[in-house]
């Protein structure tokens, strides 16, 4: 049975991927912070299949390492990693940002997919062929835009990180993919206008924005290619998204 390792599972993007491969039959290891949106995962799931929760938080290396060094063997080769948990902060310009919410993407969007990354990867390695490592990108580590500032710089990492990964893997069967989301309704304006549920609503509303089930799509459609396919990066956006012109500063 494969086995899917899925981080930020509490919510959006991660919880319909646990969905979408437990439809599939996969073994499933969920983590996040949120213990109890955890727990009611698992009970919803693991009727259907074998499901293993990991309350932790991706930017603590000891606990990531812990934790996935020690999985049972009921999950072992481990057949996917998708690198998910992530977040935005901060929709101001960057010379009206708090610090700390700069330091908060970096710790979680580099540091904590580095960290699960270097934990999962002897597990994917034993597994060899048809294995997948699939990071969540974004359309803002390609193209820049007002109040991207870090958060598009941490989802360059994760597209740089991804094709040099691919590089070291080369022959090891093992794939690497950089899918790249655009506009996509979950909690993550939530998470970044920090609870303004009335601009995250905003956002979204009047328009037809990615669904998380739409991604969670993608992401098995990946992990379930032929294992002689890599896809390298995939960039998706709603029909109802496109680029802007140029901003032009006048008098
Ligand atoms: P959500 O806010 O709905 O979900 C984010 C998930 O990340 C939650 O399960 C959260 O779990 C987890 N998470 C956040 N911080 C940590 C942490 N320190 N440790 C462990 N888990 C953490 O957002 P999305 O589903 O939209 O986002 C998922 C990924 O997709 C992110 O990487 C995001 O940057 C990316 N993305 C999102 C787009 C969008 O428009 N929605 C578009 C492009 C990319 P918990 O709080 O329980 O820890
Ligand atoms: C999230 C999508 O357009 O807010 O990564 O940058 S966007």
């Amino acid at each position: 049975m494969p086995s899917v390792l899925i981080t930020g599972a509490t919510s959006g993007f991660g919880k319909a991927a646990a969905q979408r491969f437990a439809k599939a039959g996969w073994s499933l290891i969920l983590t996040g912070r949120r213990e109890e949106r955890l727990k009611a995962l698992e009970s919803e799931l693991s009727q259907q299949v074998p499901v293993l929760t990991l309350t932790l938080d991706v930017r603590d290396s000891d606990a990531v390492t812990n934790a996935i060094s020690n999985l049972p063997e009921r999950f072992l080769p481990l057949t996917c990693l998708i690198n998910n948990a992530g977040l935005a902060l901060a929709p101001e310009p960057a010379q009206k940002v708090d610090l700390n919410d700069w330091h908060t993407m970096i710790d979680t969007n580099i540091t904590g997919l580095v960290n699960v990354t270097h934990a999962a990867m002897p597990l994917l390695l034993a597994h060899g062929k048809g294995a997948s490592i699939l990071n969540l990108g974004s359309i803002a580590g390609q193209w820049p835009y007002p109040g991207g500032h870090v958060y598009g710089a941490s989802k360059a990492f994760v597209q740089q990180f991804s094709y040099n990964l691919r590089c070291d893997l080369l022959g090891t069967g093992v794939r690497v993919t950089d899918l790249a989301p655009g506009l996509a309704e979950t909690e993550f304006t939530l998470v970044r206008t920090k609870g303004n549920q009335e601009a995250s609503d905003a956002l979204y509303r009047g328009t037809t924005p990615l669904q998380a089930e739409d991604i969670a799509e993608q992401l098995y459609y990946l992990a379930t290619l032929p294992a002689h396919i890599n896809i390298n990066r995939l960039e998706i956006m709603p029909v109802r998204q496109a680029w802007s012109p140029l901003n032009v500063d006048r008098d």
